[in-house]
């Protein structure tokens, strides 16, 4: 079939439906709640939704933890309630992406209870299972929040091989069966009008099974490399999953790829290799990380450095295959205090981000709550939820790799529980996610940060979001144009021209705290263009000209 590319020309609003809206009164998001917001997202003028998990799940990683593939989380609502919001959306003219998570399952997924009782069950190669070695485990491979990959079953005396969680293990994807029973999933939920699907921990589907001994090292990833990133046979996977159903309907595939340089990352989604459509990459979202990439450090990233990283896959994408865009997801903290400053400067560093946002190439995503900039908030050990910031206390309280003041601050900076705290709706109590008891502390700021002060606000980051929109949709300039980097030596100014056809954009942002001098670039052209959008009024453009602080201006000829 011909496919359409409407998803170049989307905006996709990320949903964390645990967090997003409760509409039943018992502390947890909810289907009903999303149906209920949908008027709210599409005065946003948002294309697309990727919906976080909403399968059914123990919940030991939030719902990235299947134990079955084709009905609803309780606590989310029933499969009517499903039907009733995917034609809801559809009618708004709003498309819907599903998380598909097919490198692991739940340990409570059928598969897996089958696989674990006998080694001859039909379903023991779903999943990875070796022997020991004299009373250890099959190899020294790590798992991704810490501690070691295998997990020892007394049913069977072996060990079954785990990336995340000891609650997800890893499927094997050796397994033809796999691949059949991941193509029956997908086609289950095509068939109820999904429009898509963002792949989970798609470049670590192949493994290395024969799991050599990786030996001392101490980045983790490196010693990894060779065993679980970017094994070639995802592309014979991808290749097949394409053939049998991702090319037979007009849907998109986004896949996320920790740990893939542009050559990598291009082989995902070229589109005459027939892989994936979109590539979500991590770049960007490690350069704040230790100098042997470790998470939980207190390092601050350097402007220069997203500056050259996002201009690096744009450039190396161009022509290759698209890219998604993301300053903040589910996982990661959030962008205002990441990025920018979440004090004096949050309205504006938040409005800049956004600028950036939406005139690079590729598909922009913004995560729940970023449209009024939403931001990181303290939380106590005990107050924690994320599997992977409580592993990393365990751990700690184990190997005293750092006292529990620093570790307790990294993880208050890095952690994912910054992003999965309730949607703030208003200054009601619980910021109005919910009337009785929230399921996660809401983020104490929700006073000043909230959707109805921001719908009130013509100024807010909300409208600001709302035009930047509005302007991407009303000419294909900023979706298809070419990419060229300016000042590319400025350590703060990130300057770039956008160019299809006749039109031509030229983006200034100041990515720092600082005013910040500079010689235009392209002044002669530029220097009398009609100002498309900025965060800041009073705007005077000359030949040495100096931005404001996080100060964004678009120019349009
Ligand atoms: O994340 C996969 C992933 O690559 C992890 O490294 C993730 O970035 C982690 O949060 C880093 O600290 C996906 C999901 O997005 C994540 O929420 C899940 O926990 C994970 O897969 C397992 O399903
Ligand atoms: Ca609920």
């Amino acid at each position: 079939m011909t496919k359409s590319k409407w998803w170049k020309n989307a905006i996709i609003y990320q949903i964390y439906p645990r967090s997003f809206f409760d509409s039943n009164n018992d502390g947890i998001g909810d289907l009903n709640g999303i149906y209920q917001k949908l008027d709210y997202i599409k005065n946003l003028g948002i294309d697309a939704i990727w919906l976080s998990p909403i399968y059914d799940s123990p919940n030991a990683d939030n719902g990235y933890d299947i134990s079955d593939y084709r009905n609803i989380m309780k606590e989310f609502g029933t499969m009517a309630d499903f039907d009733s919001l995917i034609i809801h959306m559809h009618n708004l003219g709003i498309k819907l992406i599903m998380d598909l998570v097919i490198n692991h399952t739940s340990d409570e997924h059928p598969w897996f209870i089958q696989s674990r009782s006998s080694i001859d069950n039909p379903y023991r190669d779903f999943y990875l299972w070796r022997t020991g070695k004299d009373g250890n485990p099959p190899s020294d491979a790590q798992a991704m929040f810490g501690k070691s990959a295998w997990e020892y079953d007394k049913f069977t005396d072996e060990y079954y091989y785990h990336l995340f969680t000891k609650k997800q293990p890893d499927l094997n994807w050796d397994n033809p069966k796999v691949i059949d029973e991941v193509i029956k999933i997908c086609e289950f939920w095509i068939e109820k009008g999904v429009d898509g699907f963002r792949i989970d921990c798609a470049n670590l589907l192949g493994k290395n099974t024969s799991f050599p001994t990786i030996g001392k090292c101490d980045d983790f990833f490196k010693k990894q490399d060779k065993l679980i990133f970017n094994n070639s046979k995802n592309h014979e996977y991808y290749r097949i999953l394409n053939e049998r159903v991702f090319s037979k309907y007009d849907i998109v595939t986004f896949g996320e790829c920790t740990q893939v340089n542009t050559d990598i990352g291009k082989l995902y989604v070229d589109p005459n290799r027939k892989e994936l459509d979109g590539i979500i990459q991590f770049e960007h979202v490690k350069l704040d990380d230790g100098p042997n990439g470790e998470k939980w450090v207190l390092v601050d990233y350097k402007p220069q450095d997203l500056k050259r990283s996002f201009a690096t896959w744009q450039t190396a994408l161009e022509g290759h295959g698209w890219n998604a865009l993301y300053l903040d997801n589910h996982d990661q903290p959030r962008l205002v205090s990441r990025f920018g400053n979440d004090k004096e400067f949050r309205e504006i560093s938040a409005k800049l981000f956004a600028t950036m946002l939406l005139t690079l190439k590729g598909t922009p995503f913004i995560y729940q709550g970023t449209e009024i900039g939403m931001s990181n908030l303290w939380l106590e050990f005990d107050e924690m939820d994320d599997c992977e910031a409580k592993t990393a206390y365990e751990e700690n309280n184990r190997t005293h790799a750092q006292t529990p003041e620093q570790l307790l601050k990294a993880i208050n900076k890095r952690g994912r529980d910054n992003s999965r705290t309730p949607m703030q709706w208003s200054n009601n109590a619980n910021g109005g996610f919910t009337l009785v008891t929230p399921w996660f502390k809401v983020n104490p700021n929700y006073i000043n940060v909230n959707v109805e002060k921001d719908l009130k606000d013509k100024n807010s980051i909300f409208y600001y979001y709302q035009l930047l929109i509005k302007i991407r949709h009303s000419t294909q300039l900023y979706t298809l144009g070419k990419f060229d980097e300016y000042l590319v030596d400025n350590t703060s100014v990130f300057a770039y021209t956008r160019e299809f056809e006749s039109e031509k954009a030229l983006i200034l942002l100041n990515l720092t705290a600082n005013d910040t001098f500079f010689e235009f670039p392209l002044f002669s052209f530029f220097g009398n263009a009609k100002i498309e959008i900025s965060n800041y009024s009073n705007i005077k453009l000359s030949k040495q000209m100096s931005l404001r602080p996080y100060e964004a201006i678009v120019l349009r000829k």
